[in-house]
């Protein structure tokens, strides 16, 4: 038996076991021989299979039930006191309607298997930015993936001494029915409880459940910000400047945060450090400016167009150690996925554990998907060519330019500075975009996703723009704000940017833009790059093409203001007055030029 030194955790797991029921109770303590150890249970229980082991080493393959393959937000709620805390865009529920709902799905649930009791730190143990907490699962799943994407192990214990504050994680995969799934959070009490799925998000609580939900809901309290947003550097003549940058899920941060600079600008010398790919926790720094860090371990990537054109860095980072979920598996223990690298195999099995064949269509002709367009990797970050020296530095790294975009065919240009902090709060709260395959929806549909947060956001969004208000006060040397969109498209629906490595492009006009350098334009929604701003040289792309890419047309966004105004109207007294201000300075300025 081992003696744990914290004696209300001890108390939490002995009280979860009973309701549980279930055969074994065990403490994960992070050393590389459990990690074998508990594989190969892993294996012989038929959740993973190994791949392989020559092609791809140290690489598993793991396929979850149909029915539970993306983030599942309707089923998503905050469990605060208060209704209102939860605000209009969160799904709500009383605490106490929370956890009994949770108490009879989780009663005997884990019977006939064994409990995991998972202790974790987001972030380098020890950081002042860093957090603990402690996943219970019955899912062997949920371990591994827990192992790659958090630290693990004894260490944490060490670290939360006999009566540290944790996060408590409580996960079950129950039947796996979506009645019984159920992804709830306690602000109030520190606490999550995640029933009925063993999928990304829903399931690895670290992730979405405490880094952003709950850790917003912390952030504001403490005055710091937990953001769904990459870090990444960029380097040039020995000297790196640091960017984060908040997008939608599935629209772009794994593959701008492992950027490789395009040909054209090989002659610059650019160096791109990663540093992370989904979340960022931010703090002010001693020195007055706003400083990140990312406090996962590892990467949690969409895996359909990756391939070594689009993203080499994630390639190399998932050659070995990597858990592969729901992609197509060959039948020669090969993995393999849309708009991936090379052929497909001959045959294999589809995500959904179809026997699949290329070139195979459905019956209205389409072809059938061999991965799931969600389909992910899980590998640890330190395997990445491009992961930043830095990157565990518990200090985090000094933040020259936030970031903010979406999946927009049309309207919004290429790249736009906004004027200032609340003006930029602004165009962060009002970003849209394109639903994706991240989370049950419909894809493609225009909807609002504040700060990339709609999702994730643990409290009432209103609060949320007059905390980010707040801290733009509390910062004396803030970052500039920006406005990026990859996705702009033609008549035809062709991408008019290429995008991935290209981007580094507009990365280096807004780090112009940030030193007071790099010429621009000014518009009613801020400042474009002037013509000839932006360094195009060995891009073969049309003078009318990036004209498009940068118009901005004030008819079209006076149409996109009835939206804005539907959406704020939803938060009522919340909404922070600065942003109706905002609000109405942009229409008139947008007015001034309609009418000229
Ligand atoms: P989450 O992990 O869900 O939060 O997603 P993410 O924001 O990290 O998205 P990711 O980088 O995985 O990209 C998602 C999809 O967008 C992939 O299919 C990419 O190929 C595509 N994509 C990424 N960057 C670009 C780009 O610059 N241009 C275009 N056209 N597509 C891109
Ligand atoms: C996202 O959906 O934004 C992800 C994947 O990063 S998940 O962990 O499922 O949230
Ligand atoms: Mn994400």
């Amino acid at each position: 038996m081992k003696t744990i030194k914290h004696k209300e955790l001890e108390s939490w797991v002995n009280e979860t076991a009973k309701l549980g029921q279930p055969d074994h109770v065990y403490w994960v303590d992070g050393t590389p021989a459990e990690k074998d150890r508990l594989t190969k249970r892993a294996i012989a229980r038929g959740f993973v299979i190994p791949l392989d082991q020559e092609k791809y080493p140290g690489c598993y393959y793991s396929r979850s039930n149909i029915n539970d393959v993306a983030r599942t937000e309707h089923l998503t709620y905050i469990c605060s006191k208060n209704k209102e805390d939860a605000g209009p865009t969160n799904n709500w529920m009383s605490p106490d309607e929370g956890y009994a709902k949770s108490k009879e799905i989780l009663k005997g649930s884990m019977h006939g298997r064994t409990m995991y009791v998972i202790p974790f730190s987001m972030g380098p143990i020890g950081s002042p930015f860093s957090k603990i907490g402690v996943e219970i699962t019955d899912s062997l799943y949920v371990v591994l993936n827990m192992l790659i994407m958090t630290r693990v192990g004894d260490r944490v214990l060490e670290q939360l001494g006999t009566d540290g504050a944790y996060t408590k994680c409580l996960h079950t995969r129950a039947d796996l029915d979506v009645h019984h799934r159920f992804i709830l959070h306690f602000p109030e009490d520190n606490t999550i409880v995640s029933t009925g799925s063993a999928y990304g998000g829903n399931a690895l609580l670290g992730k979405k459940c405490l880094a952003l939900r709950i850790a917003s809901w912390q952030a504001r309290q403490e005055k710091w910000l937990a953001e769904h947003m990459l870090i990444l550097g960029v380097e040039k003549d020995g000297k790196t400047e640091y960017v984060v940058a908040a997008f939608p899920s599935a629209c772009g941060k794994t593959n701008l945060a492992m950027l490789i600079p395009p040909e054209g600008l090989k002659g610059k010398n650019y160096k791109i450090w990663t540093l992370g790919d989904d979340i960022a926790w931010l703090r002010k720094g001693r020195d007055g400016r706003l400083w990140a860090l990312n406090p996962e371990a590892g990467f949690f990537g969409v895996a359909p167009g990756t391939n070594s054109k689009t993203n080499p860095n994630a390639m190399k980072t998932m050659s070995k150690n990597t858990i592969f979920t729901n992609v197509l598996l060959g039948d020669d223990l090969s993995v393999w996925w849309e708009d991936g690298e090379g052929q497909p195999p001959a045959s294999g099995v589809a995500w959904d554990g179809t026997p699949w064949k290329p070139g195979m269509k459905d019956s209205s002709g389409k072809p059938v998907l061999g991965a799931h367009p969600n389909s992910r990797f899980t590998s640890p970050a330190n395997q990445c060519p491009s992961i930043a020296p830095n990157w565990e530095d518990p200090q985090g790294v000094p933040i020259s330019a936030v970031i903010f975009g979406g999946r927009r065919e049309r309207l919004a240009p290429l790249v736009f500075e906004s004027f200032d902090w609340a003006h930029g709060v602004y165009v962060g709260a009002t970003v849209a975009s394109e639903r994706t395959a991240a989370a049950d929806g419909k894809v493609g549909e225009v909807r609002r996703d504040p700060m990339a947060m709609i999702p994730f956001c643990g409290y009432n969004m209103g609060d949320y723009f007059g905390h980010w208000l707040e801290m733009g006060r509390e910062i004396p040397k803030p970052p500039k704000i920006f406005h990026v969109n990859w996705f702009r498209r033609d008549e035809n629906r062709k991408f008019l940017w290429p995008g991935y490595g290209e981007n580094l492009r507009v990365l280096e006009w807004i780090l112009a833009r940030c030193r007071g350098e790099g010429k621009a334009e000014k518009t009613p929604i801020g400042f474009v790059p002037a013509k000839d701003a932006l360094d195009l040289s060995g891009l073969n792309i049309s003078g009318s093409t990036v004209e498009k890419l940068l118009e901005v047309k004030p008819e079209d966004w006076v149409a996109e203001l009835d939206g804005v105004k539907a959406f704020f109207d939803k938060f009522g007294k919340t909404l922070p007055k600065e942003l109706w201000k905002q609000f109405e300075e942009l229409k008139s300025r947008l007015q001034s030029k309609v009418a000229a």
